[in-house]
């Protein structure tokens, strides 16, 4: 049943009962209405109670209809909302824990609300590319007004139920239980007549036009490539400009459009891509965790510093353990600083401050770390080094604890070998700077044990980060990709682009940073050294050598002062630089090549079918488990443009046929070997199929 009816004395009650959030799919839709039919008709009915089971009253809609039929069959949300608005006897809705959109609609549509502390209320539509479309727009302001209404529209934040008690939103708050409370609330309104329905409220707003106008300006200003924003804005102001009906068709029109764009499909593609990324398909839900109390970090560099900050940020204590007491000294500085940074922007109490700086304490000695219950390594990306620091960790260690790399491309299983418990190691690969960055790739090593990869899965949701778990190979998902991106972007220089071109055409595209300024913001020698390493093992792979020449510049990037852009000390913006412009073209010389104009569509195109390629091959060989774990890849850690939806969905809304037709001819041109389309790629356009 995914709603249920109950008579309570002279009260009916309809409670939905769709887990996990109560979402109003077709089923609760129509269960809704003919609970209502059976309490307009039972005449020892006086008053209807709505409420939901579980932890939620609802979540709104059921985003997975969207892409189908079903989100609109009858009765449709619109019609559940007029059955209850225009009920003959009151209706009550009995709000806790989670109403959230069509959840809230609906609440909206009784003509009383009733609430429990804490209960997280929000239009949270505009997150997902839409705009609430059964009446959340018309009538949200009518309760709260129109700059309130506006902002949590707007925005989708949730407002917690107290914060609006004294808003026309609620008309009794209530301690204890719920239901009764509910019950005790309907009994006095049962013979009240006329009914209050939201509709009829009159927004009284002087000079609203002012307001609009700063809203679109603001707002739009803000928005970026997404349409909702502003769609949202046109809606609320139709609650003041036009009649309530005419609103309302408004809003329905404005919810078709944007429920169809693409923007909208790549956020409910991300919606839905995070959190089937925690499932992994042989660890079984209830896999019992190995509790992480406390924790220890090698390596007090950048890296060890960001990871630390983010367990400490999660209330976990956290050991630092250093070599050098100078090393370990400068690296608790800096997170020092970090946090006073954070202290000084107002986003951050005295007391976290406080609370967080103690939560990090610093060592020399491995056995101080020994009973820590996870400890990661974060030392330097060779594998020698990594297998003196796991030795060690195999001596000091507890039994049972977790022992992680953060290597970003090294092998897993070889790592584990150095110990004499691969079930305990797994690989955790934070992404620069870790306390910032959401990614946090979880490899899984082939003797990896069930419960440490559900432990590390579920603490990555404890400290608030995308954990997406990969098999083991060079590079995991996002590394191994980015190769091939970089292989491309090095080409193009060759061939005629400069860095500033191959930026601008990625950026445009909606990326946060092109390849080059990414590369000088991480530091050129990182991939320097990676290359030397990789391309030992493999001497028949081509990429181009204008990074290794950069690098034998010194320019490795903006800790240097100069990478492929020069800067200026203490600026981060970037300049192009002539020094490098001129050893790009005098390396073309070299190899013989005339430098061509390149469009920016063939920069992209490169660039992201290089990416979709390697995808394609990392699925195949079920290195991801799904193709919207390497979109989540991308989204958290790659700045790939969220509208667009990572690299697989992008491919897919382009049609695959149209990527192969591409790489085709691509393949014709220089290092055509690149453009060997992978036999996934090739099998689902031929079906019709797509990635996701
Ligand atoms: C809307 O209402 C449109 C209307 O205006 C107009 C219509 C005409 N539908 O996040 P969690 C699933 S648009 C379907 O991990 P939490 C979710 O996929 C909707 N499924 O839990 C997951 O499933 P699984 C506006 C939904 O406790 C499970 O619930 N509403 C929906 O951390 C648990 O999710 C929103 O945008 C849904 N609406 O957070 C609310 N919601 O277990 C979006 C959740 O299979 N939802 N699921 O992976 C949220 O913000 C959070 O899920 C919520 C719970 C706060 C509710």
């Amino acid at each position: 049943m995914s709603a249920e009816y109950q008579v309570k004395g002279n009260i009916a009650v309809i409670t939905l009962n769709n887990p996990p959030v109560n979402g109003l799919g077709h089923a609760s839709r129509a269960a809704v209405v003919e609970g209502m039919q059976q309490a307009l008709q039972d005449e020892a009915i006086t008053a209807i109670v709505i409420t939901g089971a579980g932890k939620a009253f609802s979540g709104g809609a059921d985003i997975k209809e969207f892409n189908s039929t079903k989100a609109f069959a009858e009765p449709s949300l619109q019609t559940v909302i007029n059955v209850i608005e225009n009920a003959s006897k009151p209706v009550i809705a009995a709000i806790h824990s989670v109403c959230m959109g069509g959840g809230l609609e609906l609440a909206l549509a009784c003509h009383y609300r009733v609430a429990t502390a804490g209960a997280q209320i929000a239009l949270p539509e505009v997150k997902l590319g839409i705009l609430p479309g059964a009446g959340g727009t018309q009538r949200l302001p009518r309760v709260l007004g129109l700059e309130m209404a506006l902002n949590m529209i707007v925005s989708g934040t949730p407002v917690v139920s107290e914060k609006l008690a004294k808003t026309g939103l609620f008309n009794q708050m209530l301690e204890g239980d719920l239901m009764q409370g509910a019950i005790d609330f309907a009994n006095t309104v049962a013979a009240t007549r006329p009914l209050p329905r939201v509709r009829d409220i009159k927004i009284d707003y002087p000079n609203h036009e002012a307001f609009l106008q700063f809203s679109r300006n603001t707002v739009g200003a803000m928005a970026g490539p997404f349409p909702a924003p502003l769609k949202c804005v046109e809606a609320v102001a139709a609650a003041v400009t036009m009649k309530f009906d005419d609103g309302i068709q408004l809003e329905r029109q404005l919810f078709l459009e944007l429920v169809q764009s693409t923007e909208s499909k790549a956020l409910r593609h991300a919606f839905f891509g995070e959190r089937a990324a925690g499932k992994i398909p042989d660890v079984p839900e209830d896999t019992p965790l190995r509790p992480i109390k406390s924790v220890a970090v090698i390596g007090a560099g950048t890296m060890g510093g960001g990871i630390a900050m983010n367990f400490a940020n999660a209330g976990i204590p956290v050991q630092i353990l250093e070599m050098k007491q100078e090393a370990l000294d400068k690296g608790l500085a800096t997170i020092r600083k970090n946090y006073e940074n954070t202290l000084k922007k107002g986003k951050l109490t005295q007391e976290k401050f406080e609370q967080r700086l103690a939560l990090i304490t610093g060592t020399m000695s491995y056995q101080d770390i020994a009973q820590a219950d996870l400890v990661i390594e974060a030392v330097f990306e060779e594998m020698g080094v990594k297998q003196q620091v796991f030795k060690k960790l195999d001596e000091v260690m507890k039994p049972g604890a977790i022992m992680a790399s953060n290597t970003s491309t090294l092998d897993v299983d070889m790592i584990a070998s150095f110990t004499q418990r691969p079930q305990d190691v797994i690989g955790m690969h934070f992404f620069s700077p870790a306390n910032v960055m959401k990614l946090l790739e979880i490899v899984r090593g082939k003797a990896t044990a069930k419960d440490v990869l559900a432990t590390v899965m579920a603490l990555s949701k404890k400290i608030k980060k995308t954990g997406v778990v990969s098999g083991v190979c060079d590079g995991f998902i996002g590394n191994r990709m980015i190769e091939q991106y970089s292989r491309q972007a090095g080409f193009l220089l060759e061939e005629g682009c400069t860095p500033e071109q191959v930026d601008k055409a990625v950026e445009k595209l909606g990326f946060a940073m092109g390849p080059f300024r990414m590369g000088d913001l991480a530091g050129n020698d990182i991939g320097w050294a990676i290359r030397k390493r990789r391309y030992i093992d493999k001497p028949l792979v081509t990429y181009s050598k204008t990074a290794d020449l950069l690098c034998e510049l010194g320019r490795y990037g903006q800790k240097t002062g100069a990478g492929w852009y020069d800067y200026k000390p203490g600026d981060r913006k970037a300049y192009p630089s002539q020094v490098v412009n001129d050893m790009i073209v005098q390396h073309s010389a070299d190899l013989g090549i005339a430098r061509r104009n390149i469009s920016d569509q063939e920069i992209t195109e490169r660039l992201i079918f290089s990416l979709v390629n390697e995808g394609a091959h990392i699925l195949e060989e079920g290195i991801a488990m799904r193709a919207s774990d390497i979109d989540m890849v991308y989204l958290s850690g790659y700045g790939f443009p969220l509208h667009r939806g990572g690299p697989m969905f992008y491919a897919d809304t382009l049609g695959l046929p149209n990527v192969i037709m591409a790489m085709d001819k691509y393949a014709k041109g220089r290092h055509g070997d690149a453009w060997k389309v992978a036999a996934l790629l090739a099998k689902l356009a031929k079906e019709g199929k797509t990635f996701n």
